[in-house]
């Protein structure tokens, strides 16, 4: 690793600090270095709040006249929450910038760069560009294509089950797997199951995980029509965050109403099926600025979402267990395809160990 590519790691260590707090803006840390030496750092805590190249100068103790900037993400050159740190980092007599990526952000996407060279500060792009894109790889879609990241995750026993035949699937994966997936929770902006779920397991869906956890995300119940139980723990327990049904004109107008009245947000995508249609559900929870959905859904759920081309990531945690049963429930279900070119493929692919589950993880091919 080059001098450049250290100080960058630095950066992402400090963006990462802002994890599950910026959403929907990206993770962003930068380093001010000076003869040699780190003389101040700052990142981005909180959507709102400075930028890390302004929360950097804020904390600088010394003059950073002359000094080298480096941000995993270009500067950006817009006024919006907080004024353009192209302009800061020009009036503080900042002589390089050394970046990862361009932001792609349109209302930036190179003018950061350019407004920086044409003040003649030397501008250096392309560092750890890969790492730095996976970082924000929730940002990116979310500010691309205009709809959330969606994550599919499962756990799974050695021979591809998430429950036994009559259901039960206390636990299939072990602790440690088990809490990574909470600190997941408490990372992305929404979590989403299907109305089997709820009815099987009447999950609360919260991020709690002893005391470090402070905030919940959005907890997302697809229902098209309208079946969830009012005394559902989804809709009663106490989180800091809402609850969304997302359902279609099939539910009953008075149900509708009882679970507003208890502070439900409904969202109705119909599709032609009658199901929810996931991909105009997207559309709508990109419009709530929800960047990122965790979906931890039964087999017929993630098979609708495989199909309609929301998911990017896959997670999938396989215990060392032996369930059997052709009746056991399966990660992915619907009809599923029929010859193996037809298969989803992922790329990408990394593999960990959370004690004695595996987890491998990989991104959906567009293709
Ligand atoms: C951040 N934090 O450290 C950097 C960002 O809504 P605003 O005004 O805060 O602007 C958000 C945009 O600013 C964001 O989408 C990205 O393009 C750019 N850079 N944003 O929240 C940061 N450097
Ligand atoms: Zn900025």
């Amino acid at each position: 690793m080059n001098m450049y590519e250290r100080y960058m790691q630095r950066t992402f260590e400090l963006a990462k600090l802002g994890w599950g707090m910026t959403s929907p803006n990206p993770l962003v840390g930068a380093v001010i270095v000076k003869d040699g030496r780190i003389i101040a750092e700052g990142y981005h805590a909180k959507r709102g709040c400075a930028h890390a190249e302004a929360a950097a100068f804020e904390n600088a103790k010394e003059d950073v006249r002359g000094a080298t900037l480096y941000v995993n993400l270009e500067p950006c050159s817009h006024y919006g929450k907080t004024p353009p740190c192209a302009k800061a980092i020009i009036e503080k007599g900042i002589s390089k910038v050394v970046m990862a990526m361009i932001d792609p952000n349109p209302k930036v996407a190179g003018r950061g760069v350019a407004m920086l060279k044409e003040a003649g500060i030397q501008v250096v792009c392309g560092i750890l560009e890969q790492e730095a894109k996976k970082l924000n790889e929730i940002f990116i879609k979310y500010i691309t294509q205009k709809r959330p990241f969606v994550i599919m995750k499962t756990a799974m026993t050695l021979d591809g089950k998430i429950a036994s035949a009559r259901g039960d699937s206390k636990w299939i994966s072990g602790e440690a797997s088990r809490r990574y997936v909470h600190t997941l929770r408490n990372r992305v902006t929404a979590v989403m199951v299907g109305i089997n779920t709820v009815l099987a397991d009447n999950p609360s869906l919260t991020a709690r995980l002893d005391s470090e956890t402070t905030r919940d995300p959005v907890r997302i119940v697809v229902d098209s029509k309208g079946l969830i139980p009012p005394d559902s723990r989804v809709i009663n327990e106490e989180s800091s965050a809402g609850l969304i049904l997302a359902t279609t004109t099939a539910i009953d107008p008075e149900k509708e109403r009882l679970l507003m009245d208890k502070g439900v947000r409904i969202l109705k995508a119909d599709s032609p099926g009658g199901h929810v249609d996931l991909a105009k559900l997207m559309d709508e929870l990109y419009k709530l600025e929800i960047d990122s959905v965790l979906l931890e859904g039964g087999g017929g759920l993630n098979a609708a979402a495989l199909d309609s081309g929301i998911v990017d990531k896959v997670m999938t945690f396989i215990a060392p267990k032996i369930i059997g049963g052709k009746d056991a429930k399966t990660p992915v279900e619907g009809e599923g395809i029929e010859i193996m070119e037809h298969a989803v493929k992922l790329q990408d692919i990394s593999i960990s160990r959370f004690d004695e589950d595996i987890l491998i993880e990989g991104y959906v091919r567009g293709d």
